[in-house]
């Protein structure tokens, strides 16, 4: 992604909690987050005409479409088509329910590792999700945080596969962490959201991820 080498930053956030001063963050953050994660949470709250105001009123961010697809390939694709009419840039969805190329512009993310503990049925197949994505070939994997011998190991199975780590701070997983272990970006919400001076919160981390790409 351009914006990240323009901003030098591999901050992500994770727009999860709708709260009253979400275009003032939006703006605020406009130097330091590459992209915005948005999910159920939000769009339950906005509705999709209110996420499509909030991505063509901030077009710069690199919007991930979060509703974890797992469904048959052609109603996969009916929505891959209607996130792009939203807006979004690239759309998250499940490895587990096989290998299909979809005929979409969006750069999809799989999820092939989950950073909570209770994700054991995910770890126990990870190399398994890992060959998943290989075949779909698709841009990017969702590796949690919290567990950087996965992050490892998905490096050195996908060298060129963009990585997201969620899992930073809240979860326990160190700012710049998941990037030191190979990841290519990583997602934050409540640690920046929840914070007082959210812009300061998200400054730090940027700061802890310069410092381990470029020893500073
Ligand atoms: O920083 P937090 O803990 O407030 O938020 C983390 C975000 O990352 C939140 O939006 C979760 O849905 C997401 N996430 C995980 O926390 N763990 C995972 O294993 C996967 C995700 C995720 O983004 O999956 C696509």
């Amino acid at each position: 992604m351009d914006r990240s080498s323009l901003l030098d930053s591999r901050l992500i956030l994770a727009l999860d909690f709708p709260q009253a001063n979400v275009k003032d963050i939006l703006e605020g953050l406009k130097g330091l987050v590459v992209g915005v994660k948005v999910g159920f949470p939000l769009a339950l709250e906005l509705g999709w005409e209110g996420i499509e105001q909030l991505i063509s009123k901030f077009p710069d961010y690199y919007w991930i479409a979060d509703f974890k697809l797992a469904d048959i390939p052609d109603i996969v694709s009916h929505i891959l088509k209607r996130f792009e009419r939203i807006g979004f840039d690239s759309a998250i969805i499940h490895l587990f329910t096989g290998h299909r190329t979809y005929d979409v512009s969006l750069e999809l993310i799989g999820v092939a590792g989950m950073s909570h503990p209770e994700a054991w049925l995910v770890r126990e197949n990870f190399m398994k999700l890992l060959e998943s994505a290989s075949l779909l070939r698709i841009q990017g994997i969702v590796v949690g945080a919290t567990r950087p011998e996965m992050i490892r190991e998905a490096r050195r199975k996908l060298p060129t596969i963009r990585i997201f780590s969620p899992g930073i701070g809240f979860q326990g997983a160190r700012p710049g962490s998941a990037l030191q272990a190979g990841a290519n970006y990583e997602i934050v919400g409540r640690s920046i959201l929840r914070s007082d001076d959210p812009i300061k919160a998200a400054e730090e981390i940027v700061r802890a991820q310069r410092g381990v790409l470029h020893g500073c």
